[in-house]
């Protein structure tokens, strides 16, 4: 696992400053790809089991699926949601006393088509038509090597502080433009999820899970995602996991409800 000695405190400054500028950063190798292959399997039964529950919405285009993931073990992993380095990006974006608010997966199988360009959220204060400084952040990583065949996440750079009218006008005029970023495994993507971006199809047999843990300051109500933490997991904790997932309902026992999160696109 990479740590704060080997990332050190001027690369997570330069990580949070490519977030800020360009909307995203990549931090390559954080993750070991052992774990990776781990998630990989315990997620399959999860994305077969809501596609039989759930495959008929096709709330994110056809063969695309979003599936929350059970906060416990792989899934519940403090090397990954608790990682240094991450959050370290993350706490110089929204401050150190941001929340974690989201753990789950975004899936196209073969089948699927390219989305909508679009954002993750809406302005906060909409009668300005400004944007605001950073307040929700994704972090992402595949659980297999993204390949322009897979169905790679494109994004256009630099769109997050745009009004959408004005990014989608850039990219008309090719001032901006969407382009994949092909994440390997164990590579980690951190960004700010007003970029302009979106899914595109994936042409193999392989679906191609990509994991999103949602980092957000403290004041940011997100009623469509949360985690449900079960007590004998809280009890693991440390203090600052503790911390960042102090607005999450801690339960008895999971509830294996329906997906809330079906409007995802603004
Ligand atoms: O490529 C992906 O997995 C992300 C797709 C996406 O942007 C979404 O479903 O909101």
């Amino acid at each position: 696992m990479q740590s704060k000695e080997r990332v050190d405190s001027q690369q997570i400054a330069g990580y949070a400053q490519q977030v800020l500028d360009q909307s995203l950063c990549v931090i390559p190798n954080l993750i070991p790809t052992a774990k990776i292959d781990q998630w990989y399997e315990s997620f399959f039964p999860l994305l077969n089991r809501h596609i039989e529950r759930e495959g008929h919405k096709i709330n994110r285009g056809p063969n695309r699926y979003y599936v929350t993931l059970p906060f416990v073990p792989p899934f519940s992993d403090p090397e990954i949601f608790e990682n240094d380095v991450i959050l370290g990006v993350v706490e110089q974006i929204i401050g150190k006393d941001g929340v974690m608010c989201q753990l789950a997966t975004d899936t196209p199988l073969k089948g699927s088509d390219y989305q909508e360009v679009h954002r993750d959220t809406q302005l906060l204060f909409p009668e300005t038509g400004k944007e605001s400084p950073p307040y929700q952040l994704a972090v992402n990583f595949p659980l297999i090597d993204m390949t322009l065949e897979n169905g790679p996440f494109e994004v256009a750079l630099g769109t997050h502080m745009l009004s959408k009218q004005e990014g989608l006008q850039r990219l008309e005029t090719g001032e901006a433009r969407l382009e994949p970023v092909l994440l390997k495994k164990g590579d980690v993507m951190i960004r700010d999820v007003r970029h302009l971006h979106r899914g595109t199809p994936n042409h193999t047999d392989s679906p191609r899970p990509m994991v999103v843990i949602g980092y957000s300051r403290r004041w940011l109500f997100r009623p469509e995602v949360s985690i449900q933490v079960p007590r004998a997991t809280w009890e693991t904790l440390s203090d600052r996991a503790k911390f960042w997932l102090r607005f999450n309902p801690i339960v008895e026992q999971l509830n294996d409800g329906e997906e809330k999160y079906q409007t995802f696109a603004y």
